[in-house]
């Protein structure tokens, strides 16, 4: 350590967020490598999305018992899930016990941003800046920022002097909002829109619905787990995250009996009918060739089409519900309990704003097509500047100096999601080019963390520097891209094309190719010498600490 009193606090690591992945990383890189860690979370507290997205309605959508640790047999047996799909509230204390029982939280500064983080090329270090002053150097950043962190506010002419209260469904109070009696907008009908909506209909006195896109949404079929489901689940949970562990989403669901067209048109119908009682993301997995094959994909759309014309009693509002130019499961599918039966409620009305954008929010209400919608809450479930936001918004610099921002002008780069060319020491847990959208992203923290952890030990023991190499890198990148152009989701304007946020390049972000055959390709470049990587000397001096074995440290 440096002498000089205007030398920041040296670290061996810096994990930015404290979500799953940040929490994750933290207890392995300081518990099992014994490296003096701090994190730094902008919220209050853990639990990343689990803390921020509090709207009504708010749940996952991979099942609790999958969408959880799998790292530590006694954290596994010491928790029980109470839901299929647990609510916000119950993963919240989820992670809160997680944090206690790893004892994470005297290691992570809480409500502190990290404005800055450049790297300093000459003493192959990491220089940290947060919001609140503090500064550290640290050899290693790990960026465990979250692809969904980045919440994005549409830009409507008027919405700052809109006289009632305006919430996003990422940043909701931790209050609550009364909505009791009050006439409410929700504009956006995302996951987050159709999770919210139903909920938000039952308390508000008026619900206007502001929809750009209808999305397709499936039955969650949520219900509480069974005594008997629990104590079954606890002794098989070994097995089960095996089996899990190799499907493509880390999911455990009933394997497809074929492609679409293997099937007559009665077992195709009776495939999707049992998948809908079923409930659940094993929806998109009713033919092996649902997101690759548009035929296949038409019967599943056209299948979810019938469902929503069933349920909606008004013809017209059952016609705006009902998605039609683009392919079932290539924006994000949703789960939903009560959604498209929520317009038949006198309470309820629908608005489309494809034709007619929103004009813009007047003091009193929203404005469309010259028609005046008063109400005194609006809700944004506008959705995230997906993968690239939570870097771009921060200043981050690698070598040279060079911006994040300019390094992904043309769209994110990465090599396996996990390492930026450029950008030695960084690591990114379900970086943009990881399979982490596309699958339970517990399995897929879980793996980069292992990985990152596995890279960071035999850098440290080898004394040396991590980059990726940009020939790796652009491998990766056609890669991710070959992959997403053999199946339909580049057919669709979604978060994962970058497609929701104005001026970004489109560019399919998450890796499509998989979660066991991603790990396969990541274990590999490790057991062969993490190849695509170029490692050079630390060549540690003075001022640059050793690793100094000490997990109780703190500052
Ligand atoms: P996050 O949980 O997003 O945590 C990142 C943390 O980093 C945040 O707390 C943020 O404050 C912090 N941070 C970011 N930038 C900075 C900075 N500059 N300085 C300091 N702190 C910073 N995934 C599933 O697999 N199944 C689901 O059912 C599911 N449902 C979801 C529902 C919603 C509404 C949303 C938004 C996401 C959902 N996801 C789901 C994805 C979810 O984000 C991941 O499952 C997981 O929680 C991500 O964990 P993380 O730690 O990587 O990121
Ligand atoms: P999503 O899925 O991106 O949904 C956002 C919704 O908001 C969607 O319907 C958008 O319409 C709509 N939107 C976005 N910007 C605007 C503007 N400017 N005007 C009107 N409507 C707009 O975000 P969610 O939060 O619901 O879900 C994100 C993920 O979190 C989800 O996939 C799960 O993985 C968890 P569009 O479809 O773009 O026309």
């Amino acid at each position: 350590m440096s002498n000089n009193p205007r030398e920041p606090r040296h670290l061996d690591a810096v994990v930015i967020g404290a979500g799953f992945g940040g929490m994750y990383a933290l207890h392995r890189l300081r518990d099992d490598l014994g490296m003096d860690v701090r994190a730094f979370e902008a919220g209050d507290g853990v639990g990343g999305t689990w803390y921020w997205n509090r709207y009504p309605g708010a749940r996952c959508d991979a099942e609790s018992i999958l969408y959880s640790y799998s790292f530590d047999q006694d954290l596994q047996d010491s928790w029980t899930w109470s839901e299929r799909y647990a609510a916000q509230p119950e993963l919240l204390a989820y992670a809160e016990h997680v944090a206690d029982r790893f004892d994470l939280r005297r290691s992570i500064d809480f409500g502190t941003r990290v404005s800055a983080a450049h790297y300093d090329e000459e003493r192959k270090l990491w220089r940290v800046s947060t919001g609140t002053g503090t500064e550290v150097l640290a050899r290693y950043l790990v960026t465990a920022l979250g692809f969904l962190s980045a919440s994005q506010s549409p830009d409507i002419d008027g919405l700052a002097d809109f006289g009632g209260e305006v919430h996003h469904t990422g940043h909701w109070p931790h209050e609550g909002v009364d909505l009791d009696g009050k006439r409410v907008a929700v504009i956006g009908t995302g996951s987050s829109g159709i999770q919210a909506i139903p909920e938000i209909a039952r308390q508000a006195a008026h619900l206007t619905v502001f929809q750009r896109t209808p999305h397709f949404s499936v039955p969650a079929r949520n219900r509480p787990l069974t005594e008997e489901e629990v104590a079954r689940v606890r002794a098989d949970y070994p097995a089960l995250r095996a089996e899990a562990g190799e499907n493509a989403a880390g999911l455990i669901v009933a394997a497809a009996p074929g492609n679409a067209a293997d099937l007559s048109p009665e077992e195709r119908a009776a495939e999707l009918q049992r998948r809908w009682e079923a409930g659940g993301l094993g929806f998109l997995s009713s033919f092996e060739d649902f997101l690759m094959d548009e035929d296949a994909n038409a019967t599943a759309a056209e299948f979810v089409r019938e469902r929503i014309q069933e349920t909606v009693r008004d013809a017209r509002t059952a016609e705006l519900l009902t998605p039609a130019d683009y392919p079932i499961g290539t924006k994000r599918i949703c789960l939903d309990t009560g959604y498209y039966e929520t317009y038949n409620r006198d309470d309820v009305s629908l608005v489309s704003i494809r034709e007619h954008p929103i004009e813009r929010v007047t003091p009193t209400g929203v404005r469309v097509n010259g028609v005046d919608h008063e109400v005194d809450v609006i809700v944004l479930a506008t959705g995230f500047d997906a993968f690239t936001g939570p870097y771009t918004r921060m200043d981050l610099r690698g070598r040279g100096g060079r911006p994040i921002s300019q390094a992904w002008e043309e769209g994110p780069r990465s090599y396996l999601g996990v390492a930026v060319a450029g950008f030695p020491n960084m690591f990114t847990i379900t970086g943009p080019g990881s399979p982490s959208a596309l699958t339970n992203v517990l399995a897929s923290i879980e793996q980069h963390v292992d990985w990152i952890t596995d890279h960071i030990g035999y850098l440290e023991e080898s004394g040396m520097v991590a980059e990726a190499e940009e020939a790796a890198q652009d491998a990766w990148v056609d890669h991710v891209g070959e992959i997403a152009s053999y199946t339909l989701y580049p057919k669709a304007g979604s978060w994962y094309m970058g497609a929701n946020v104005p001026g970004k390049p489109r560019v399919f972000l998450p890796y499509a190719g998989g979660l066991p055959l991603y790990r396969e390709q990541c274990d590999k470049v490790a057991a062969e010498g993490y190849t695509g990587f170029a490692h050079t000397p630390r060549e540690c001096g003075p001022a640059h600490d050793p690793v100094r074995k000490n997990p109780n440290s703190s500052y």
